[in-house]
């Protein structure tokens, strides 16, 4: 397998300590849990999606565990303004945090609340059952360009998680690239579902939702191998990375960095397992397979 040299990873504004990243809506809740994960060999983390409003979720259940990944409809709960105070230990971290509005608006105002405390934000344009928000604004291009738009001119790095439920998601990405994004991250959950033959009902509570973890992997590779030709801003791999392997398949798809969600529910330790094998101080330098399997 391929090995990594060790270094700081400079990607879309933000100097992570390693190419891994703690995604977006896991262990992203309290600033003590991001603190964690940074000690458990995280190179970065994402918070939890944050919003204009606090919001309870939706009804339970809101997690299936499969034997392939996760089926989750937590329905974006979030303290809102109040998470404000739980960042404010983590200044001058790699923290980005990711934030969701209903239109540009709400994007900026709540971008603006933390605008002191974070090393980018994370866009989320791509949660696939958030009614009026995530991927119901996230399909739209000129929405897409115009959250970006908003949330850039704070002047702080923008990155922008894309929902793969749509048909093309490279029209996506540029829109993302064209509103001034620093980087693009693919993929969200992917909309799925599944039912309880004995109860006959949907397991979720809300009935459909996003799926990660190993069954999306595929999914993600390919949304990251045709951004990479699309778009010329870095692009941050996501769905489904749980081994070393997978981290430089992502990288050779086109990836700069990858985040890691569901792994971590199997593995808390997941950051220390995979860098065991990823890095060596006699390792290549990352730059030369980012992108290596395009023709
Ligand atoms: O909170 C959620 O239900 C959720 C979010 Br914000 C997201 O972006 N993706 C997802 O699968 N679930």
């Amino acid at each position: 397998m391929v090995v990594l040299k060790t270094g700081p990873v400079p990607v879309g504004g933000v100097v992570l300590e390693n190419h891994l990243v703690l995604a977006a809506g896991v262990l992203g809740t309290t600033g003590s849990s991001l603190a964690r994960m940074l000690s458990l060999g995280a190179g970065g983390v994402v918070t939890k999606s944050i919003g204009p409003v606090p919001k309870d979720g939706h009804d339970g259940p809101c997690l299936a565990v499969l034997d392939d990944g996760l089926l989750n409809a937590m329905g974006l709960p979030n303290p809102s303004q109040d998470f404000v105070a739980e960042l404010a230990p983590l200044a001058k971290k790699p923290v980005v945090i990711s934030i969701f509005g209903g239109d540009p608006e709400e994007f900026a105002a709540v971008a603006g609340w933390f605008a002191g405390t974070a090393a980018a934000f994370e866009l989320n344009l791509s949660c696939p059952h958030a009614e009026g928000y995530g991927a119901a604004i996230g399909s739209d291009p000129a929405l897409v360009e115009a959250c970006t738009r908003a949330v850039a001119q704070t002047g702080l790095p923008v990155w922008v998680k894309l929902t793969p439920n749509v048909t093309e998601i490279t029209g996506i990405g540029r829109a993302a690239e064209k509103g001034g994004a620093s980087a693009i991250v693919a993929i969200n959950t992917v909309k799925a579902m599944r039912i309880s033959t004995e109860l006959r009902r949907p397991v979720l509570g809300h009935g459909f939702g996003g799926l990660s973890g190993p069954a999306v992997f595929p999914v993600a590779v390919r949304c990251v191998y045709e951004l990479y030709e699309a778009c010329r801003i870095p692009i941050i791999g996501c769905g489904g990375v749980s081994t070393a392997d997978n981290v430089i398949e992502m990288m050779m798809a086109g990836a700069s960095a990858v985040e890691i969600g569901s792994a971590v529910y199997r593995d808390v330790k997941i950051f220390e397992t995979i860098k065991a094998s990823l890095y060596a101080k006699d390792g290549i330098d990352p730059a030369g397979i980012v992108g290596c399997a395009h023709g």
